[in-house]
């Protein structure tokens, strides 16, 4: 195996990359292998798919497959190699069945048929040592030898954006949002890749369309997600239980929150979020749900403690699971692209199982002494509805500056840099957050200046739309550039979702982004030197001194 798509990549000081039986998230070497395997096989699909599509034929399931397959491959989503076994069997048929589409329209339009060659003639092997043997041919540095490791690191770029830009069209798409242009987007970004390309301009060219498209499908996602569930308002969300039976619900998938709780009403059963389900309670048609208790425990990284201590049954929706101990592996579920061996996995909303468990396990035996409130749901339009008030808070002086400390969290030890930052930053400073990093510091008391809370929670790193919407607002309500705005990013990165959004803010020239904690390994020296000269990217230093020169900066 070599997978070097992460920040908690294993590093030393002359190399980077899992390259050992097991990776530093726990995927071992045949699952790794079998993701490598994966990617190259709905390459094959999209080969054929980005051809039909051009003579005006498409395959709605091929494409939604093409998004799920991708996101079974983000970090921390699916360890079940007998999965992957089964999936890349279904990416062969796929490609037969887009394969046959392409020939016969063309043939019907009277053009030429092309003979692709590369992904597109890929048959699986026929059993395990065969796709093992098959998948050492496709690593994710392959060619590097001939192209060099900066070419090779610009194709990982590319397919790592992509694969989050896949993740959130999944999303979008389980809640009906689907883009024509969107599938065609990513069909057109893997045959990019299937064509082996070796022009670094071209490359970064096609890296930031990516970004371009992923602002096309976060979009579509805010506007499945209120389309669905109403626009998120500031709602506090009760951080302590209560006594009763209980089910957690973890991960990024609202829909399978909403089925949940439709399923255990009246059942006497709460629920609560977790991790990046937190913002569901800020969505009318969620908390509409009054068993939609509150939330529990930290961020991803922590949920061995958190899961162990929780007295019912859990359901990971989507990143991040990590390995379960034995303290509470009996009682977690998986559905959609998670997996784990031997966890029990639902599909299609069947979570009979995960009610029975619930019936089953002990729940909350008493409700907390004290109870505990923060506060979620400022989503754009909840932003935007006080812009009269945080602009004339500007104007007057009582705002100095806006930070928005958003991403990943992870297990690293820097990562405190985003709770000092958070907590450091000046009192006439408001912070804007979303994704999980901000379990680092959303219980801390940050106060309000007239009225406007210094911490506004926007949502989960999928609702990255509404920081950008935010962003826009006030840059035309001062009438100049986001980058001229007293605007400060501090993007936290962790997987392929962050690796996206971070094309997307590129691609629409937002400059001086402070990256960390450490920056992607597969950057190579000379591809970072061009991004810090085109975009000022930086990489964080401490708190204190990026607080400082944020301000002075803006001064
Ligand atoms: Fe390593 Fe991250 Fe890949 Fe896991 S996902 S194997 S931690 S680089
Ligand atoms: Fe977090 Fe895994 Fe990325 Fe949605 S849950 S931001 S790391």
């Amino acid at each position: 195996m070599f997978c070097y798509q992460c920040e908690q990549t294993a590093r030393t000081d002359s190399s980077a990359g899992c390259a050992t039986a097991k990776g530093m998230c726990g995927k071992d070497a045949t699952t790794a292998d079998l993701q490598d395997l994966l990617v190259h096989a709905v390459k094959g699909i999209a080969q054929y798919s980005r051809r039909a599509r051009a003579l005006g034929a498409a395959d709605r399931e091929a494409d939604a497959f093409v998004l799920y397959a991708l996101f079974t491959t983000l970090t921390n989503v699916n360890f079940n190699a007998t999965r992957f076994v089964g999936l890349l069997n279904e990416a062969a048929q796929t490609r037969d069945r887009v394969k046959a589409l392409y020939e016969t329209t063309a043939r019907d339009k009277s053009a030429a048929v092309e003979t692709l060659s590369g992904p597109a003639l890929w048959q699986p092997a026929a059993d395990m040592e065969g796709l093992q043997a098959q998948a050492a041919e496709v690593p994710v540095t392959a060619g590097q030898t001939e192209v060099g490791e900066d070419i090779v690191g610009l194709r990982a770029l590319i397919l790592y954006g992509l694969k989050g830009v896949a993740a959130y069209a999944h999303h979008a798409y389980v809640l009906g949002g689907a883009s024509e242009e969107v599938f065609a987007g990513v069909a057109d970004a893997l045959d990019f890749l299937a064509n082996e390309p070796k022009d670094a301009g071209a490359l970064l060219e096609q890296a930031l369309g990516l970004g371009r498209l992923n602002l096309k499908v976060m979009e579509l996602l805010d506007s499945a997600n209120t389309g669905r569930f109403g626009t998120p308002t500031p709602t506090p969300v009760r951080v302590t239980p209560i006594k009763g039976k209980a089910i957690l619900v973890s991960g990024h998938d609202l829909g399978d929150l909403e089925a949940l709780l439709k399923l255990t009403e009246g059942k006497g059963i709460n629920i609560y979020t977790h991790g990046e389900m937190l913002p569901a309670h800020g969505y009318p048609t969620l908390k509409a749900y009054p068993h939609l208790a509150g939330n529990w425990g930290g961020a991803w990284q922590d949920q061995q403690r958190d899961f162990a201590e929780f007295p019912g049954p859990i359901l990971m929706t989507s990143n991040c699971i990590i390995e379960p101990n034995p303290r509470y592996r009996q009682r977690i579920f998986t559905t959609g692209p998670v997996g784990w061996p031997g966890v029990r996995h639902l599909e299609h909303h069947a979570f009979g199982p995960l009610v029975d468990a619930a019936l089953a396990l002990p729940g909350f035996k008493d409700d907390a002494a004290e109870e505990k409130t923060i506060l979620v749901g400022f989503g754009g339009d909840a932003v935007l509805g006080v812009a009269d008030k945080v602009i004339e808070a500007v104007k007057g002086g009582a705002i100095k500056h806006f930070f928005l400390i958003g991403g990943c969290d992870g297990a690293a030890p820097g990562r405190n840099y985003y709770t000092d930052f958070a907590t450091g930053a000046p009192n006439d400073t408001v912070v804007l957050t979303l994704g999980c990093n901000k379990y680092r510091f959303n219980q801390h008391d940050f106060g309000a200046i007239g009225g406007i809370p210094r911490l506004l929670d926007i949502g989960q790193c999928n609702d990255s739309y509404s920081a950008i919407r935010i962003a826009g607002a006030l840059a035309d309500a001062f009438g100049c550039e986001v980058n001229d705005l007293p605007l400060s990013l501090i993007v936290s990165w962790f997987e392929q979702k962050a690796a996206a959004v971070l094309l997307t803010l590129l691609a629409l020239g937002i400059k001086n982004i402070h990256l960390g904690p450490t920056l992607p390994a597969f950057i190579t020296p000379a591809v970072l030197d061009q991004l810090v000269e085109t975009f000022g990217i930086r990489p964080i230093s401490t708190a204190e001194a990026d607080i400082a020169n944020a301000l002075n900066r803006a001064a």
